[in-house]
């Protein structure tokens, strides 16, 4: 390109500068000057130029793309985007999770399924995974098991004795753990993958009747793995490779697109339910509440510059939209105060003004100031409520009756047991009904790598009773397969 047809390069004020190659000096080989204030600028803005990175899920990709609803949903809820025949824009991001930015995509790992709706009623996000589960119940132990998954504190080191240990003292993680050593740990990519909601989240119709709803993103692409040594193999060759997948993909045109459904409890099913309906490590079988077709998403637009649009996109579970609502879940609930903290402290307290995070939806309210403030009332309008000067005003009618009884004294507890709630009973049917031979073949393989490598013969002999819990026969050839004899359900080594 001629000089002419290339824009003049320029300080961050906007003034030309002369050069990129050569710091003004005091004659050919002497001091260069503190005056030079574009020297200083471009230094310093590169010193500058990382925010925190994701305490989980650091390392992820997303894209842009729609929603049509293309069902007849408004009998459940009145959200405006579920409506039928609506299309709304979303941006999505996919991710690891506790892997650090730089590492590979095909660890083993869950994947985040992370959502972003922008609405006419403003931004409703689905933060969710590649799986309906998750490891714990409670928020309170998310640190602890975050920091299990990680890094030793001494060495800095990853280590299996420190997830065991976590895992096997919190049995109600089996069901995770099993979707996790399962082939939905290794996704082939994550246009590959379906993805959940995992909580139980309320919908509220135009009536103001209550329901319980679990989210489903059925990939039209399919469901496809990859191998251990698959896995292991693109770890060195092509650490990012499901970024790579994904941009390529849009590029070339090949739109992937999952179709939405939701299964549907009646509110008052759930107190009776065999299962704790707002437990997050149960799933409610399709045979109980069937899938109930929303709409589809479609993924066609890559983001032009991945710090601006996905570095620093805020994902909160906390954006409802009308019609939607939390639900008794612990985990929501923490959940709902936990990420715009993040966002607060990682990307400021206007990332909600950036225009990844800011909603189609017209803003008016009475926040003003903080760093990096951008867009802010005209002078006209007060900056207190109530007044008399036209300043907006919140409407209680809008006021959604959802919510649930709550009533008891504070206790502490692992959430009331339904008839068939257990720890490792719906770890065991995935185990053995969803899972095919060759599924559970690999299971066993990876579990044996995966306790394989645990030091402490405390722990693994703990690990060995957490399989023989999902399965009797799994933990026998997970024993068999470590050289260990039989071990009793307390963790005892019985050899
Ligand atoms: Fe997260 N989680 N999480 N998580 N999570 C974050 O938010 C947290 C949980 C998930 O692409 C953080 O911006 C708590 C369940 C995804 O930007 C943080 C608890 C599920 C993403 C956070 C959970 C998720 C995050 C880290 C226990 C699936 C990436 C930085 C109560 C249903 C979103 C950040 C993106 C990110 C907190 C558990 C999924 C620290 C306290 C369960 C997909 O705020």
């Amino acid at each position: 390109m001629s000089a002419e047809s290339v824009p003049q390069t320029t300080s961050q004020s906007g003034a030309p500068v002369v050069s990129d190659a050569h710091s003004p000096s005091v004659g050919p080989d002497g001091a260069i000057i503190l005056t030079d204030h574009y020297l200083v600028e471009k230094l310093a803005q590169f010193n500058r130029e990382r925010v925190p990175e994701r305490v989980v899920h650091a390392k992820g990709g997303g894209a842009f793309g729609t929603f049509e609803t293309t069902s007849d949903v408004s009998q459940y809820t009145k959200a405006a985007l579920f409506q039928p025949g609506v299309s709304t824009d979303l941006l999505i991001r996919f991710s690891s999770v506790a892997g650090e930015q730089g590492s590979p995509d095909t660890w083993r790992d869950p994947r985040g399924f992370a959502l972003k709706f922008y609405t006419t009623e403003g931004n409703y996000d689905l933060v969710g995974n590649n799986t309906p589960v998750f490891f714990i119940r409670d928020g309170i132990k998310f640190p602890d098991f975050i920091h299990s998954q990680k890094r030793l504190p001494g060495s800095n080191l990853r280590d299996a004795d420190m997830q065991w240990d976590f895992w096997t003292l919190s049995p109600e993680s089996a069901h995770q753990v099993t979707w996790l050593m399962g082939d939905r740990g290794l996704p082939r990519s994550w246009r590959f993958m379906q993805g959940y909601g995992s909580h139980t989240y309320q919908w509220i119709n135009a009536a103001g009747e209550r329901f319980w709803v679990k989210y489903h993103f059925t990939s039209q692409q399919g469901v496809e793995g990859l191998t251990g040594e698959e896995a292991e193999q693109l770890a060195g060759s092509d650490a990012d490779h499901h970024i790579r997948d994904l941009y390529e993909a849009i590029e070339e045109g090949s739109f992937p697109k999952w179709d939405l459904s939701v299964q549907v409890m009646p509110y008052e099913d759930a107190k009776t339910y065999r299962f704790n309906p707002f437990d997050l490590t149960k799933v409610w079988p399709f045979a109980d509440y069937p899938r109930i077709p929303v709409g589809t998403m479609t993924l066609n637009r890559n983001p032009e510059n991945y710090f601006a649009q996905i570095e620093q996109a805020a994902f909160a579970p906390s954006n409802f939209v009308p019609g939607i609502a939390a639900s008794p879940d612990k985990m929501l609930q923490a959940r709902i105060f936990s990420y715009a903290d993040a966002h607060r402290y990682r990307v400021g307290t206007n990332h909600a003004q950036l225009p990844v995070n800011a909603p189609k939806a017209q803003v008016h309210n009475y926040s003003q100031n903080g760093a990096a403030r951008y867009h802010f009332n005209a002078p006209t309008v007060p900056n207190y409520a109530p007044n008399s000067k036209g300043g907006p005003a919140a409407d209680e009618s809008l006021f959604q009756p959802g919510g649930w009884e709550n009533d008891g004294e504070l206790t502490l507890s692992a959430g009331r047991l339904h008839a068939e709630d257990s720890d490792f009973g719906q770890a065991g049917t995935l185990y053995r009904e969803v899972f095919d031979d060759a599924a559970r073949e690999r299971f066993l393989a990876t579990i044996t790598g995966a306790v394989g490598g645990v030091q402490d013969p405390a722990i693994r002999d703990r690990a060995i009773a957490y399989w023989t819990q999902v399965d009797t026969e799994l933990g026998e050839s997970l024993a068999a397969n470590l050289g260990v004899g039989r071990t009793d359900l307390s963790g005892e080594s019985q050899v």
